[in-house]
């Protein structure tokens, strides 16, 4: 789905769109050669190191017969392997699709089938689960375009990452117009959709939250949340600061454990977090003896972060608190690093670009006034016209003159600024994670113990919303547990954020007038 002519113009006049493509490292600054890249609690490589080891693997993928166009999907955890698979498929021009490290098969199938994804790139073990065994059941139920398996470690039958490595070679460098990556929406309700971003789109997104966000050569980051996700890979991330010529520190896990001796030992300046994190972080805070003085900047995103929790970030943790408000499909909204706080605090900061076209819609479909609740519809230079392959969505999701119906409802204030209230659609935001509750539902259909099934938020302190199957049982006398319900999801291969946390056995369902489950209704039922 291509911009129009029109916009293309405007977007590169304007200077939103350049030439610049991924996958480049500043190499020309003065000792980029040995400038540390990225950093790991095992592992420190190079400037140097990486920009050879991305043209290797680049150079291994294209003996193998993977180029340009051709999807790959990439499910590894936060480590040097996935940095240099993204430097390694943008050189090639091979796209990666992003899985997220809580997938499994179900997902990573579903995405191996929309994308048609000649090799599927994974871990072997992480914590619990071999990435193989899903390998194995994803080669087995997909649709036959998948031709390799690549694993990080040890390969078990199937080919070792390491060995994909050969001497560099030239290889055409792509199009800025050309699609460079696909993220997955977090806020569809069925499974995830694939969004295709550009080179000079991201690029765009690169240079302006760079600036936004003041990152120089002597940022480093800490990304703690899973690196193929928008916000810690872009935002400006690890592909931001990389840009720059500084540190991308990688933890495993988004936990005080891992992340506070990394801040310290690495002196990270600039980290992003979801809001369910940050209760943990600023507990932790209170009593670890890691010398946090170097973290300058936390970006919260993902989900609403509350006043009450906001307002103790700079005092607790000693550095700057920035909402970011943010998707996958684009638009992005940010408070600013010299707001006050009464905005930081309580607004989930406004667009990054003037050219960020936004429009706030009452349920009448009329433009809503400042403070007055509607749709936020957005287009601009870097948010989509469209997902991938996905026409009947399209029709839906976007309006004929382009504007992406996010589904976020929000109010903006008389400055342009928005707070988010909830969402139109039917996606639970669990502390960050969107579980599609259309998707979830099919799989719980498939339980021969379930006459009916809805899947609905729960308000929560901790995450937000919790989820909860509300569950019409064949019979009545046997009705499933939530034990049982959650085995038997999780032995349908789907990522357990999906799971349902609470379990409701209910008669029948509310209906609409029309005969939809009503949601609004049951979300009460339950509540009371
Ligand atoms: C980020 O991206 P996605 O694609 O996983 O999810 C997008 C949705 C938004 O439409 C909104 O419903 C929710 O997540 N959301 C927020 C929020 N940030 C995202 N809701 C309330 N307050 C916020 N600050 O989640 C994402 C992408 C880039 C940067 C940051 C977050």
């Amino acid at each position: 789905m291509p911009w129009p002519e029109s916009f293309v113009r405007d977007y590169k006049t304007k200077g939103y769109w350049t030439d610049e493509v991924l996958g480049g490292l500043p190499m020309w600054l003065p000792g980029a050669e040995d400038r540390e890249a990225v950093v790991t609690p095992g592992r420190t490589m190079t400037y140097g190191q990486l920009d050879r080891a991305a043209d290797r693997l680049a150079a291994g993928l294209r003996a193998l017969g993977i180029g340009a166009g051709d999807r790959v999907v990439v499910h590894l955890p936060n480590d040097v392997e996935m940095v240099v698979l993204c430097y390694a498929l943008f050189r090639s021009g091979a796209l990666p699709v992003f899985a997220l490290p809580a997938h499994r098969s179900s997902e990573i199938t579903h995405l191996v089938d929309t994308s048609q994804a000649v090799a599927y790139v994974c871990a072997d073990q992480v914590l619990d689960c071999d990435y193989r065994l899903i390998a194995k059941e994803v080669l087995a139920s997909t649709d036959g375009s998948l031709e390799h398996v690549l694993v990080a470690g040890d390969p078990g039958p199937y080919t070792a990452l390491s060995d994909v490595d050969a001497d560099p070679v030239d290889l055409p460098a792509p199009d800025a117009q050309d699609v460079a990556l696909f993220l997955l929406s977090g806020g569809t309700s069925g499974p995830p959709k694939l969004i295709p971003r550009t080179h000079a789109d991201y690029a765009c997104q690169l240079r302006m939250t760079s600036r936004l966000c003041a990152f120089e050569a002597d940022t480093r980051y800490l990304c703690a949340l899973p690196l193929g996700h928008n916000f810690p890979l872009a935002c400006p991330g690890v592909l931001g600061v990389l840009r720059l010529g500084g540190t991308a520190v990688l933890a495993s896990e988004p936990t005080p454990e891992s992340c506070f001796p990394l801040i310290e030992s690495a002196r990270v300046t600039v980290t992003s977090l979801v809001p369910s994190l940050v209760p943990l972080w600023l507990e932790a805070a209170e009593w670890a003896q890691d010398d946090l003085t170097s973290l300058k900047l936390l970006q919260v995103g993902g989900a609403r972060l509350g006043p009450a929790a906001a307002s103790q970030v700079p005092g607790r943790l000693g550095c700057t608190l920035q909402q970011v408000y943010g998707m996958a499909e684009g638009l992005l909204n940010f408070t600013r690093l010299d707001d006050p706080d009464s905005v930081v605090f309580h607004t989930q900061g406004c667009p990054l670009a003037s050219a960020d076209e936004v429009r706030v819609v009452r349920e009448d479909g009329r433009e809503a006034q400042p403070g007055e609740e509607g749709e936020l519809y957005t287009r601009g230079p870097y948010t989509v016209r469209g997902y991938y392959q996905a026409a009947e969505r399209n029709r839906s999701q976007f309006t004929e003159d382009g504007y992406f119906r996010t589904g976020d409802v929000v109010r903006r204030t008389a400055t342009g600024y928005f707070e988010v209230v909830g969402r139109s659609n039917d996606v639970i935001n669990r502390g960050g994670e969107k579980v599609p509750t259309q998707e979830v539902e099919e799989h719980l259909r498939a339980d021969p113990g379930i006459a009916a099934v809805a899947l609905i938020g729960l308000p929560d302190e901790d995450l937000g919303e919790l989820s909860c199957a509300c569950v019409v049982p064949k019979d009545p006398q046997q009705p499933p547990t939530l034990r049982e319900v959650r085995a038997g999801l999780n032995d349908r291969g789907i990522a357990s954020y999906k799971l349902p946390d609470r379990l409701v056995i209910l008669p029948a369902l509310p209906l609409t007038p029309v005969g939809k489950i009503d949601k609004r209704a049951l979300k009460n039922q339950v509540h009371s």
